[in-house]
């Protein structure tokens, strides 16, 4: 069957750029079924050197320098941006009034403010849209979703997650510039909020509903750092730790810790959800692994079960290797690349959408607002 086209402009050729292109090279591949086959028609960062390099290395026809001609080229499809924060919302806005798809990194944006102007661009233009909260499609992760869909775990009671990393302890580590934004606020808009915690947030609202109330706590514990831009000493402005409680819509309290002072963790995610009948526990080290505990079980044999998520059964799994073989970290883009191409099959959204992702950034802004006040802040969700 002759492939629908649908020709990608990626913006942004570092960490985030390598994980979405992998997502188009594979998908067709590994979901052959699918109408829409991506075409890598161009890449576009600043540096002219290394976006050369960057488009013949992962195989793109074309590449620019300018975001902006990119947006603008009639034989550009879907604009994916993998730009640093700040960079965002006025690439979203253009993309989406020139009549592209747009699909974002997260966090959609720096704050509630830019957000906000996404979403109503995307409306406005009516186009395909989404974000790359990469992990609900880890195949443990959507299987816990459709376990608390089906209703087995009953009345939830509790949501609890972390993201633990230690990357930024040395205090000699500099601040901003290329490799180092995470660190400057100017252009993340916050430190382990945005950056880490949106990731839980994201994947609470999906399992559990709507967060409701908050109470947050932020600290910098490197006050001064180098700025790689300016060459001088300045005031770190980030959230070096982030931790906040919660309560869900639905009536159950959550808890969430972020930081990047936890010695020894790279890159820990984990969450857990406890039900009045079952609950339920994932954790990224393992995560083939869904760890769940059923109360109905058979008092002697009761206990936690560790389900190896690689049947055939389970999410997009069929489309992989055989049962007991697991995969990793970036087949999370290669379902979402599957998911928005079907989506456009389909007609419906691919989750989460831009105003899908707003209401994360509602949470964050929450959040933000309650550890600068010390006080309880609603989110309005
Ligand atoms: C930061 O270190 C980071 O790469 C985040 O930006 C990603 O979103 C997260 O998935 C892993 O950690």
């Amino acid at each position: 069957m002759e492939k629908k086209q649908l020709r990608i402009g990626l913006i942004g050729c570092g960490f985030m750029g390598r994980t979405h292109t992998n997502g188009y090279k594979r998908v067709g591949d590994f979901f052959p079924a699918l109408q829409y086959r991506p075409v890598l028609q161009a890449a576009c960062a600043r540096n002219e050197d290394s976006v050369k390099a960057f488009a013949e290395q992962w195989g793109y026809a074309s590449y620019e320098t300018d975001w902006r001609k990119l947006v603008l080229r009639d034989d550009i499809d879907a604009v994916d941006i993998c730009t640093p924060n700040d960079t965002h919302a006025e690439i979203a806005r253009a993309a989406a009034a020139a009549g592209k798809m747009v699909l974002c990194e997260k966090p959609l944006a720096r704050d509630l403010q830019e957000s906000q102007g996404m979403v109503d661009a995307i409306a406005k233009a009516g186009v395909a849209n989404t974000v790359w909260y990469n992990y609900r499609r880890i195949p443990a992760v959507t299987l816990a979703k459709q376990i608390i869909a089906s209703g087995k775990l009953g009345k939830i009671f509790h949501y609890r997650a972390q993201f633990l990393q230690d990357w930024t302890i040395n205090a000699n580590l500099p601040q901003g510039g290329t490799g180092l934004w995470r660190m400057d606020a100017a252009v993340s808009g916050s430190g382990v909020l945005g950056d880490l915690l949106a990731h839980c947030i994201d994947t609470a609202m999906w399992l559990n509903g709507g967060i409701s109330d908050v109470n947050g706590m932020t600290e910098t514990f490197v006050k001064e750092r180098m700025h790689q831009v300016t060459g001088k000493m300045q005031e770190v402005t980030i959230d070096d730790a982030c931790s906040f409680m919660c309560r869900f819509n639905n009536g159950s309290l959550g808890l969430f810790e972020s930081t990047r002072y936890a010695r020894g963790h790279k890159a820990l995610y984990t969450f857990e959800i406890n039900g009045a009948d079952a609950s339920i526990r994932w954790d990224l080290h393992d995560l083939n692994r869904l760890q769940y505990f059923d109360n109905s079980d058979e008092s002697i044999v009761r206990g936690w079960r560790s389900i190896h998520v690689t049947d055939g059964d389970q999410p997009y799994m069929n489309k992989w290797w055989v049962p007991g073989l697991g995969i990793g970290y970036e087949h999370s883009f290669v379902h979402q690349v599957a998911d928005f191409l079907e989506s456009l099959e389909t007609g419906k959204n691919c989750s989460p959408t831009f105003a899908e992702a707003h209401e994360t950034q509602k949470v964050c802004q929450a959040v933000f607002d309650s550890a600068h006040s010390g006080s309880w802040k609603r989110t309005g969700i």
